[in-house]
C-alpha cells in the first residue's frame, strides 16, 4: 500500500532514490523517486502525494533548518529528493490542473552572483507549493518589472550577499513604482547582509532571515 510518510521520510533523509546510499542501512531500499511512483502506480490521488508526502517532508526540513538542527548540505540533499519525486507528479499535476498557490519570482540582483541562498529559497518555496519563476543571478531592475508584468508575478523575491549591490533592491523597487505597478506586488528581500530596517529603509513589504522564514513571509504577504 502506498506510504506516504515513508515519502516524508525518506525526502527529510535526503534518499532521492534507491541509489541513494544515505544512510548507509538504508541502502537499496527505495528512495523518493520509486515511492512517488508506487503510490501514483497505486492511483493515490497526485495532489494527495504532494501535499503529504513531499510538501509534509519538505515542511520538516524547514523547521529544522530553523532551528539549527540542519545546515545547509542537509536542505541542499532533501531538495534533490524533492525534486525526484516532483519529476514523478510534475505532468500529472499539470494534467489535474492542481493549481500553485501563489506565484512568485526570485533572483539575485544585479551585481551579485551569490546563489546558494536564493536557490534554497526557491526549493522550499517550490517545495511549499508556489510556482516560482527563478530569474537567476545579476539581474536587471527591468527583467524584475518583466516578471511582473508580462509573467504575473504576485510577489518578487530579491536576494543579495554583498553590500554594495543591496542598493540594487532599491533601484528594482523605484523600477516598479516607475513602471507604475508597485501596487501590484509584493516585495520580499533577504541575503546575509540584507536586514528588516533596511527592508523598511527602501520600502520593501517584507524581510526573512531565511528560507524557510522565506515560505512564511511569502505566505502571510499573499494573505495564505
Ligand atoms: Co562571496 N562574499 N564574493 N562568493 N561569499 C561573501 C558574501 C562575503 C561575506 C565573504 C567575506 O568577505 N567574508 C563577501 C561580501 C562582503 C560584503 O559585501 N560585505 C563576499 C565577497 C567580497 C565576494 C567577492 C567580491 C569576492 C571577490 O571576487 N573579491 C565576489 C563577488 C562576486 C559577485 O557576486 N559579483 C564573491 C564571489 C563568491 C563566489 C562566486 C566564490 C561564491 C558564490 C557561489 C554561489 O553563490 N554560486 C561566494 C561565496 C560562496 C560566499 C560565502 C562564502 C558564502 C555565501 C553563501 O552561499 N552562504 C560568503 C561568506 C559567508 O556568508 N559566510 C561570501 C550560504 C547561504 C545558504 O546563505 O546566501 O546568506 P545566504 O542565504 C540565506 C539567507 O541569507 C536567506 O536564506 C538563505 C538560507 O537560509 N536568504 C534569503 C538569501 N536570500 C534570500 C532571499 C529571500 C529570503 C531569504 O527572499 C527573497
Amino acid at each position: 500500500m502506498a506510504d506516504l510518510k515513508a515519502i516524508a521520510d525518506n525526502l527529510i533523509k535526503g534518499r532521492a532514490d534507491v541509489n541513494s546510499t544515505m544512510p548507509p542501512e538504508m541502502k537499496g531500499q527505495p528512495g523518493v523517486k520509486e515511492l512517488v511512483r508506487a503510490a501514483v502506480d497505486e492511483g493515490v490521488d497526485v495532489e494527495k502525494i504532494l501535499n503529504e508526502g513531499l510538501i509534509a517532508g519538505m515542511d520538516v526540513v524547514g523547521v529544522r533548518f530553523k532551528n539549527n538542527e540542519f545546515y545547509v548540505p542537509e536542505v541542499l540533499i532533501a531538495a534533490r529528493a524533492m525534486h525526484a519525486g516532483m519529476g514523478v507528479i510534475q505532468p500529472l499535476l499539470a494534467k489535474a490542473g492542481v493549481k500553485p498557490i501563489g506565484n512568485i519570482a526570485i533572483g539575485t540582483v544585479k551585481g551579485d552572483l551569490h546563489d546558494i541562498g536564493k536557490n534554497l529559497v526557491v526549493m522550499m518555496l517550490k517545495g511549499a507549493g508556489f510556482q516560482v519563476n527563478d530569474l537567476g543571478i545579476d539581474i536587471p531592475p527591468e527583467r524584475f518589472v518583466e516578471a511582473v508584468e508580462k509573467e504575473g508575478a504576485q510577489l518578487v523575491g530579491m536576494s543579495a550577499l554583498l553590500t554594495t549591490t543591496m542598493p540594487s533592491m532599491k533601484t528594482v523597487i523605484e523600477a516598479l513604482e516607475k513602471a507604475g505597478i508597485r501596487n501590484k506586488v509584493k516585495m520580499i528581500i533577504g541575503g546575509a547582509p540584507v536586514t528588516q530596517s533596511y527592508a523598511d529603509e527602501i520600502g520593501a513589504d517584507g524581510y526573512a532571515p531565511d528560507a524557510s522564514t522565506g515560505v512564511d513571509k511569502a505566505k502571510e504577504l499573499l494573505s495564505l
